[in-house]
């Protein structure tokens, strides 16, 4: 599938973004868990891979943060363990995602959510989630090739869709 056709363009409320479960969840066996809570709120998954990251390709996911202080510390920890990276589509999954995850601080991280419910820890913060569709189409582009994506139909869609 071409990423241009699934990562929604800002009108047509069905998006894809892109959920990276990090090393910390993988050595804690929370991926089931984390899982589970994107398929509970109804969202499709339509892409699943784990994969060893490259020096290179957290460069790339990072970029933003390629100059700051921490990017060394962010950059040791992302290598340190396979991530799962997460292909997910449905209503603002974009928006929606980022709040099954919370605050990007772990501590501050309201219960309820991922980071809220699982983490206590700035750096190993559990998961990441792109912050926009545009920004989900350069990240998911990283971690996944075309023909890891499926376009296939859940039976309960009618029943979560508007
Ligand atoms: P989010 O993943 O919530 O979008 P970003 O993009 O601001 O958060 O930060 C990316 C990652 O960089 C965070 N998940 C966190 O692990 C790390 N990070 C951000 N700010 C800091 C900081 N001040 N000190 C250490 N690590 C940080």
């Amino acid at each position: 599938m071409n990423l241009n056709e699934i990562v929604g363009d800002g009108k047509n409320m069905i998006e894809t973004t892109l959920l990276m479960i990090k090393p910390d969840a993988v050595q804690r066996g929370l991926i089931g868990r984390i899982i589970t809570r994107v398929e509970e709120k109804g969202f499709k998954i339509i892409g699943i891979k784990m994969q060893q990251l490259t020096e290179s390709k957290v460069e790339q996911l990072y970029d933003i943060h390629l100059e700051k202080p921490f990017f060394p510390i962010l950059k040791d920890f992302i290598l340190a363990a396979p991530i799962v990276a997460l292909a997910i589509q449905g209503p603002s999954a974009v928006k929606v995602i980022r709040t099954l995850a919370g605050a990007t601080n772990s501590p501050e991280a309201q219960p309820g959510t991922i980071r809220g419910d699982f983490g206590l820890n700035l750096t190993k913060n559990i998961v990441h989630s792109s912050d926009k569709v545009e920004r989900a189409k350069y990240e998911l582009s990283i971690l996944f090739n075309e023909n890891d994506f499926f376009d296939y139909e859940l039976i309960n869609e009618i029943w979560i869709k508007g």
